[in-house]
């Protein structure tokens, strides 16, 4: 015998006490027992409700049961028998194994104390059974199309096996049966019985004790309401999830049963835990063992519940990425599902609502390219686009393209988990859905995780608190508010000229200050909007070949060293006067990748911020010297640096005065409090990877992308990830994504997975997924071309700096949008080279 060590512990600990046997007690007193060991188990999970109800039964008493509701939306209804023996146990005992199993499986159940032997013998138990399921039927399932589901362990998995047996001629639907090494059979002469290994907490007497005590009379036993396997036609029962234990008198009649159940076509999971004792389950805390199968029978169920929510794809995020692949799926005729965690369309420009938002990327070049149709149509008002503006375009598009009916607002999925046999992904939601899917492709944005501020105290402030990336929907009027800003980011930099119109006191706390060019934002004229879409076609391959997507104003291919100073001075006048994010970045060759270089366009920015700020300290404390130009993403204002010439703006400098924390009344640093009336966080995002690492996804072997990527993210063309078949990136991490217009690369990477995945269809593929090797190459290639530029040595959100304890590496695609496309395009070409596939039909199909 193997026995794990946690059952041989309890054994012997138990054979220790030297308590008299279970079979020399009154029933009363066995009872006992079971009580004071179950003292031991732990308290279950929290639960959304916990409530004890008596269900009226037949013979006019009363069946008391606990309804136990998780947290998360019930996806089922599990009537649960408890086992003991239809003499021993009871619900309290059993109310750690209910609460897991309602947690784990995201079910309401109903955990029922049918009345015991020998005080209620057979049928009582079965009557109230049935009665408790009947009753979970009305009450639970109702109107609603939640799957009921029965289950139970030993005299309980009896039961629930009755139950089905039952139900088939009268109702209600079951949809699974969970049994938990049931009693099968009253006749104690199976080899199980024979094996000495199996007399543990479960041997022949005590199995004699209960059945004496049950049904005495051994012709009644042999009913098929005591004794399911005898029943004669097992056909047409609902599908059974079986579990045993290695180490069981019964585990040969449960086996017989499910050969029997299999023959009469009921499609049966079948699992032993090996080096486990019967009862192993009712005894939670005690035995690990019980902790496995919990989760095990919650991954059956989950797909079990999946099984009605079977699509090709599931997108996660309906924001522009979002959007446009399920646009680009449907044409592939893929059956799809979007989820998104917001009420609306639009993702990035759903949740940034603070005051000033609005792109920096020229409106009419920040706009879906692949229709024609759609960009001759819409009329974008001015320069850059106003986040309502933006806002509205999204949901145009998700109009235009009959996009919402696919689209499932207000969930979040929690957790995708592939499944190597079916090369399927289960991806949960935290509505409790579970949805079977081919592909997931992850359309979660670049910077859509918000930081919650890891200010200590931040909690306590007493006024209301705001994050930009986390907008109230109802805006925030700051009139007559003393305000304090923290951060200097692109966010705050929009976001400071407006609350300063309203705030009768504005302080704005910066750690780091950032380079900002004026935008010159202004609405745009007719005959630009005509001269553009005449262009439209032309601009679109134009941005393609550009390396950010943003072909205006035009590159210049020569080294700033080459130029006199005159005339750099004059090319970083003419790209300061466009207003356009990336005219000085590419006013030379070597701007981003020379230090010297990048030192001129620097100071040329710095005398300008000293030109834009009256009080010359304030300036000096506004220009930005610890990092070069353009290695943390530059930004685009409207009168950011003149806000700090108004008397009631202030700026406090950290590095000079540290913040300490938030107070209850405001902000605490070095030199002293600041009390104010709210308090905005401009704080930022844990970027690239923070909203793809909150999903827990799981690859092949269970293994967990937060543990692939402990040490940064590690991807194919950011696309793809060795480990993780049929999952895909849409902008992900190691592609150019946030060094480019997002809409160029939005599109593209978008286009890629299409193709991808057509040409999967057209191949008859199952799987397809990156080679560790293909993997290195591209880190590698990555590593070395980000190397040759200054952008590895600014402290910015590109290395994850700004998320303390977040691994430093560059997460971004240095080589531009025009080669990344070259590169994609080959690897597609020749046949997805750096990937490998499976073939369907090498893997199980899904009943
Ligand atoms: O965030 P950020 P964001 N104590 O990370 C400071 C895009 N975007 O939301 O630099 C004190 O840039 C932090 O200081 P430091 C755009 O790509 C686009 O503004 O880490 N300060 C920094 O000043 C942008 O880059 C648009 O030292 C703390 C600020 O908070 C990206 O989103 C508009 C702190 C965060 O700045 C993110 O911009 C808006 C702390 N504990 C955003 N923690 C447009 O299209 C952080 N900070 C126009």
């Amino acid at each position: 015998m193997n026995l794990d060590i946690a059952s041989t512990a309890l054994l012997a600990q138990m054979a220790s006490a030297e308590g008299p046997a279970l079979t020399e007690l009154p029933p009363a007193e066995a009872r006992l027992v079971g009580a004071a060991m179950a003292e031991a188990y732990p308290d279950g999970p929290d639960m959304h409700e916990v409530r004890d109800i008596l269900i009226p039964a037949r013979d006019g008493g009363e069946i008391r049961a606990r309804l136990l509701q998780p947290v998360e939306r019930p996806a089922g209804v599990l009537v649960y028998y408890h086992g003991g023996g239809w003499v021993l146990s009871d619900i309290d005992q059993y109310d750690t194994v209910g609460r897991r199993l309602a947690a784990r499986m995201r079910c309401s159940v109903l955990m029922v104390d049918y009345r015991k032997a020998p005080e209620h013998r057979f049928p009582t138990a079965v009557h109230d059974a049935w009665d408790a399921l009947v009753w979970a039927q009305a009450h639970l399932v109702g109107d609603t199309t939640l799957p009921l589901m029965v289950g139970g362990d030993s005299a309980g998995g009896n039961l629930a096996a009755v139950m089905c047996q039952k139900a088939k001629e009268r109702g209600p639907a079951i949809s699974l049966q969970i049994l938990i090494y049931p009693v099968c059979d009253s006749d104690m002469d199976g080899p199980g019985y024979a094996d000495p290994a199996n007399q543990l907490l479960l041997n022949t007497p005590v199995m004699a004790w209960f059945w004496d005590h049950y049904v005495p009379d051994p012709e009644q036993r042999r009913h098929p309401d005591a004794s399911p396997l005898r029943a004669e036609d097992l056909s047409d029962l609902p599908p059974a999830l079986v579990i045993t234990a290695e180490y069981d008198i019964l585990r040969d009649e449960v086996e017989a049963y499910v050969d029997r159940l299999r023959e009469a076509g009921v499609p049966v999971t079948y699992k032993q835990f090996d080096r486990q004792m019967h009862n192993f389950f009712a005894m939670p805390g005690l035995l690990p063992a019980q902790d496995k199968a919990v989760e095990y029978l919650g991954e059956q169920v989950d797909r079990h519940l999946a099984r009605a929510s079977t699509v090709d794809a599931v997108i996660v995020g309906a924001g522009f990425a979002g959007l446009y692949q399920l646009h680009r799926l449907r044409a592939l005729g893929l059956t799809t599902r979007v989820i998104e965690a917001g009420e609306g369309v639009g993702g990035t420009w759903y949740w940034n609502r603070y005051p000033g938002a609005r792109c920096d990327i020229e409106s009419m070049a920040y706009s879906f390219g692949f229709s024609p149709e759609l960009e001759q149509d819409w009329v974008w008002s001015e320069k850059y686009a106003t986040q309502p503006e933006i806002l509205r375009y999204a949901e145009h598009v998700a109009d235009r393209f009959d996009l919402r009916r696919d689209i499932t607002f207000g969930a979040r999925v929690t957790r995708a988990i592939y499944d190597e046999n079916e090369a399927r992904w289960w991806v949960h939601t935290d509505q409790g859905e579970v949805i079977s899917a081919q592909h997931v492709i992850m359309a979660t944005g670049c910077l859509s995780a918000p930081k919650v501020p890891d200010i200590e105290g931040a909690e306590s402030f007493e006024g209301p608190t705001y994050v930009t990336g986390l907008w109230p929907k109802e805006g925030v009027d700051f009139s007559g508010q003393r305000v304090a800003v923290i951060g200097t980011g692109s966010s705050a930099i929009q976001s400071i000229p407006l609350i300063a119109e309203q705030a009768s006191d504005l302080t704005v706390y910066q750690r780091t200050p950032a380079y900002s060019l004026p935008a010159g934002n202004r609405p745009l004229t007719n005959s630009e909007i005509v001269d553009m879409k005449a262009e439209y076609r032309a601009f679109r391959q134009a941005q393609k070949t550009h390396p950010a997507g943003i072909p205006n104003p035009p590159r210049n291919f020569q080294s700033a060293h080459l130029a006199t100073p005159e005339e750099r001075q004059q090319s970083y006048e003419a790209g300061w006067k466009t207003g356009i994010l990336t005219a000085l970045s590419s006013a030379y060759s070597d701007t981003l990748s020379d230090q010297q270089a990048n030192d001129w366009v620097s100071d040329f920015i710095r005398d300008k911020i000293r030109e834009r700020v009256d009080d010359p300290d304030v300036a000096e404390t506004l220009v930005p010297k610890s990092y070069p130009f353009g290695t943390k993403r530059p930004c685009l204002d409207t009168n950011y640096f003149e806000t700090f010439n108004k008397d009631h703006v202030h700026l406090v400098d950290l590095k000079r005065d540290p913040l300490e924390r938030i107070t209850p009344k405001g902000v605490q640093t070095q030199s002293g409090e600041t009390a104010f009336d709210a308090i905005v966080f401009a704080t930022g995002f844990d970027a690239m990877t923070g909203a793809i690492m909150r999903v827990d996804i799981r690859g092949i072997g269970g293994q967990a992308l937060k543990d692939k990527w402990a040490n940064g993210p590690h991807t194919y063309l950011g696309v793809a990830v060795a480990g993780f078949p049929n999952f895909y990136t849409i902008t992900g991490p190691s592609s150019p994504s946030v060094l480019s217009n997002m809409m160029v690369s939005i599109e593209q990477h978008v286009d890629w997975v299409s193709d991808c995945i057509g040409w999967m269809k057209d191949q008859n593929l199952a799987s397809i997924e990156a080679t560790e090797a293909a993997e290195d190459e591209w880190a590698a290639h990555n590593e070395a071309v980000a190397n040759m530029t200054l952008f590895p040595q600014a402290d910015s959100w590109y290395v994850g700096a700004n998320v303390p304890g977040k691994p430093r590496t560059f997460m971004a695609y240095v080589g531009g949008v025009d080669v990344y496309r070259v590169i994609c395009d080959q690897v597609a070409a020749t046949g997805y080279d750096g990937f490998r596939v499976r073939p369907m039909g090498s893997v199980e199909v899904v009943a």
